[in-house]
């Protein structure tokens, strides 16, 4: 038998568990602590309904990190050195969150309320902690707590008609990472125009446990011309469109400048970022490495489960940390971190897969756009 996952309190259930289930999940990882599906019908099969269709993916592992009082700003401020000083109370944004070197403790979308309450929506990282810590060490006044918010996204390309036959046709002019409020049995939850997909799409940020199936089951309801179906982030889909998985792509060891994040760095970078000062000087001298796309030659690879070597004449230059087979471009695609004298577009590699090693070039992300 495979090794399979042991399931506890530990590995969190979501307001979801249950319907991923019943509509077949067939594999599960672990994400904050907290269940995520990785599978339904195949990874391939999956991939094709989500690019032509539309799905419903229980991510509420994508937890929410509230913080509440009149230091807000100022705090989520300090873990960014994104500039936040224009963005208006209806967006969101892709952030970049480092320690005080520079290296990248988590890359979570923060969806900004109003000055005095913001969520940083997290990717897979104890970040909790880390906000925390700085506010107690600042004398920061604010509160800090995981609220009981569950991401549940909705994402191809019918998500408009979707939510549309749900929620009415003013969700539609909701623009790109831009959130308001939408009303369901008389509750209110925020849904943004956003998604772990390049294919578009929607975040319900499902206020409530007990709100979660009634929402799913409503969603299945209205979806049933459209072809809709129980999905989760794609991995073919993802590397295809450049999404970058913390903890696989990028650690606490690279900057947001090697993550290729440099444009979210913008401006006096750093005004108020604990790490401002530390990415000054790579914002100078630029990274010694940088993300990079790739395509590997030969038949399907297996799952990247470990950091692949990336050679050049017998030399190590770089790491492979997310692949797969994309039938769309006939190739495997891949992402990985690549030392500046090979990170060129087109420049040929050898990558040392778990099963043998394959002929490789150097793309740029997207590798679809
Ligand atoms: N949605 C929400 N929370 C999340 C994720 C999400 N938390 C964890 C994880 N995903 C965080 N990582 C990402 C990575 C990429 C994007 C969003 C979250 C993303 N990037 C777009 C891109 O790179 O093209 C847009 C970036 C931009 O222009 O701002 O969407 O998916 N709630």
């Amino acid at each position: 038998m495979a090794p399979v996952l042991s399931i506890s309190r530990r590995t969190r259930n979501t307001p979801w568990t249950q319907r991923n289930r019943e509509h077949g999940v067939k594999a599960y990882t672990v994400y904050n602590r907290m269940l995520l599906p990785t599978v339904f019908e195949s990874v391939v099969e999956d991939y094709h309904h989500l690019k032509k269709h539309v799905q419903v993916w229980d991510v509420a592992c994508e937890r929410q990190i509230e913080i509440k009082g009149p230091d807000a700003t100022k705090l989520v401020q300090m873990l960014t050195p994104r500039n936040l000083t224009k963005m208006k109370d209806d967006q969101c944004y892709y952030i970049p969150v480092v320690d005080e070197n520079g290296g990248m403790l988590n890359d979570p979308v923060a969806v900004k309320h109003n000055d005095n309450r913001w969520w940083i929506s997290i990717a897979d990282s104890d970040l909790l902690y880390w906000v925390k810590g700085l506010a107690v060490g600042k004398g920061l006044n604010v509160d800090i707590f995981e609220p009981d918010v569950s991401p549940l996204a909705i994402q191809g390309p019918k998500a408009d008609d979707l939510m549309a036959q749900l929620f009415g046709e003013v969700i539609r002019d909701l623009k790109f990472f831009r959130h308001r409020q939408i009303k369901f049995n008389g509750k209110s939850h925020t849904v943004a125009r956003s998604g772990f997909s390049v294919q578009g799409g929607f975040e319900i940020y499902v206020d409530g446990t007990k709100q979660g199936e009634p929402i799913w089951d409503a969603l299945f309801e209205a979806g049933k011309n459209l072809n809709v179906r129980a999905g989760c982030p794609n991995a073919i889909e993802r590397i295809e469109g450049g999404l970058l998985s913390y903890g696989n792509d990028m650690t606490i060891q690279n900057t947001p400048y090697e993550a290729g994040l440099g444009k979210f760095c913008k401006g006096p970078a750093a005004k108020g970022c604990i790490g401002g000062e530390a990415l000054r000087r790579e914002q100078i001298d630029g990274p010694k490495q940088q993300i990079r796309g790739l395509a590997i030659s030969g038949d399907a690879v297996p799952p990247c489960q470990n950091a692949w070597p990336v050679m050049v004449e017998g030399a190590q230059v770089g790491q492979v940390t997310s692949a797969a087979w994309s039938p769309d471009l006939n190739t495997n695609v891949a992402i990985g971190m690549i030392e500046a004298n090979h990170w060129n577009i087109g420049t040929q590699v050898t990558v040392q897969a778990q099963d043998k090693s394959r002929n490789a070039e150097i793309r740029k992300l997207p590798l679809i756009t």
